[in-house]
């Protein structure tokens, strides 16, 4: 056998060690946007994210709710491939057409020609958005939507319009002066709508704001298809029914896609990957893993793959390391991938991008797992914990929780992730069923994990993710400083954290 001269460790076994704050080290100039797809040196990466955060390929984490939420944040999802292929295009495809709302309004116009409008749109995007004044007319002081989606509330003047001129609209939503905040959040989100609700001091919606841009073009609202944004998703397959399921997920319009397995460094994993870009060469991207050593990643470098995911057993509803022995710290896998990576880039320039996966516990780790190589991170446990997430929200004690459960588990049922070639059941759990404590919403979440990174990037001296990993500089702590690190040696208030 052969043994490794190190420990196996994993993030909180490490600290950052500031560098020097220059003055225009400031967390509003800190830029997160990093490449996850291949590339070729002094080129532009193909696909890049805003933020370097994507949701884990899991039932309970990665549907298209929280793809279009995360999405919308700078991020990206990967939907889950544990479900049959025609529900997973389906989640894809509703991402992508997704659109954002938008207001068809127009001075000059009458609701009889806004509403012709609307069915033309209609025609465009599968679903149209209109406001509707509250006399009925249409100019700037919006109090109501409506859409093709689904029927709320109406008001009794426009609905025999409406109704007539949406005969082609299986569904309406008309949303009232009346309406409180509350419902008009419920709307907002059942809907998928990109806007914001305006209240007056009675707590009553007075108007939803629609896309930034709106202003520019309300003469010519139509101009808004041109310039729309589709926001961008990836999905989960395994190594079974490839053949099957990209197709219809290409066809759905997914932006890339990532081979899901508990332990990547296979044959087929490498035969999934090469049969993908032998049939659509460069114009689907696609990734594997998980691997955590320099062999494993140069596997699939030379299968062709567009990424590398890092990471066995630190997930935190795994059992893997338990149950089957293998695996290795996070950070050490990180550390060494992520020297493959730079070596690969170096010989070759070409770069391929590689995901952190799993074992994110607290906010700083993410810094750590950056500092150290990777390009971006994929998280379950942190997303599970969103309204978002597809995963029941229920009440343990007197604490709001969400259910999280690993894709080894029973519930998941996910055998092709965990298999090696023989069977289409699990003979054994490689993941727990659990609670995790129920969070709010994504974007609040989202915004204070990237306020701490962005800061922790400053006191590193860094305002890029290249430029963290270069300056960085990390060092190892014993058991007794993490106690150190943590309130010690005092008598805590009750509810200090
Ligand atoms: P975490 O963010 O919850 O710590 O880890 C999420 C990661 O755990 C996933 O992206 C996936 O790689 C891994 N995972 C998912 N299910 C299991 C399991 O049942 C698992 N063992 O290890």
């Amino acid at each position: 056998a052969f043994y490794y001269k190190e420990v196996s460790r994993t993030f909180s076994e490490y600290l950052l060690v500031p560098n020097l704050t220059r003055k225009d080290c400031i967390p509003s100039k800190v830029n997160l946007k990093t490449p996850i797809v291949k590339f070729k040196r002094d080129e532009q990466p193909p696909i890049e994210i805003n933020i370097p955060f994507v949701s884990a390929i899991m039932q309970s984490v990665s549907d298209d709710n929280l793809a279009i939420a995360l999405s919308k944040c700078g991020g990206l999802s990967f939907i889950f491939g544990s479900q049959p292929i025609e529900e997973q295009a389906e989640m894809v495809s509703r991402v992508k057409n997704f659109k954002a709302g938008f207001v068809v309004s127009n001075a000059n116009l009458s609701p009889e020609q806004t509403l012709k409008d609307v069915v033309e749109l209609k025609s465009k995007l599968g679903h149209a958005t209109i406001a509707i004044t509250e006399d009925g007319t249409l100019n700037s002081k919006l109090v109501g939507i409506v859409t093709s989606r689904d029927y709320r509330m109406s008001r009794d003047s426009l609905d025999r319009k409406i109704k007539e001129f949406m005969t082609p609209f299986s569904k309406l939503i008309v949303s009232s002066i009346h309406t409180t905040l509350k419902e008009a959040n419920d709307i907002i989100w059942e809907h998928k709508l990109n806007c914001l609700p305006i209240i007056n001091d009675q707590q009553q919606l007075v108007y939803f704001v629609f896309r930034k841009d709106y202003e520019d073009h309300k003469e010519n609202p139509l101009q808004l298809l041109d310039s729309e944004k589709r926001y961008m998703v990836g999905a989960g397959i395994n190594t079974r029914d490839y053949k099957d399921r990209v197709p219809a997920l290409v066809k759905a319009g997914v932006d890339v896609l990532c081979v899901d397995s508990s332990d990547g460094f296979s044959e087929w994993q490498a035969e999934t990957i090469k049969y993908i870009k032998e049939e659509y060469k460069d114009t689907v991207k696609i990734g594997g893993g998980n691997v955590v050593d320099k062999e494993g990643f140069m596997y699939f470098v030379e299968a062709g793959a567009d990424f590398v995911k890092v990471g066995i057993g630190g997930g935190s509803i795994c059992i893997t390391r338990e149950t089957k022995g293998i695996g290795r710290g996070q950070a050490s896998a990180v550390i060494e991938v992520a020297q493959a990576r730079d070596d690969y880039f170096k010989e070759t320039g070409i770069y391929i991008p590689i995901c952190s996966d799993g074992g994110v516990v607290h906010d700083y780790h993410t810094v750590l797992a950056l500092a150290m190589g990777a390009d971006f991170i994929m998280m379950g446990r942190y997303f599970a914990r969103f309204d978002e997430s597809p995963a029941p929200k229920t009440k343990l004690g007197n604490n709001y929780v969400k259910e999280y459960w690993g894709e080894g588990s029973k519930r998941a049922r996910n055998w092709e992730r965990y298999d090696l070639g023989e069977g289409s059941n699990l003979k054994f759990e490689e993941g727990v069923d659990s609670y995790v404590p129920y969070a709010g919403k994504l974007k609040d979440n989202i915004d204070v994990t990237l306020s701490k990174i962005k800061s922790t990037m400053c006191s590193c001296g860094a305002i890029s993710i290249k430029e963290l990993q270069r300056v960085a500089r990390i060092t190892i702590v014993s058991s007794t400083s993490i106690v150190e690190g943590g309130a010690h040696d005092v008598i805590l208030k009750e509810n200090n954290y």
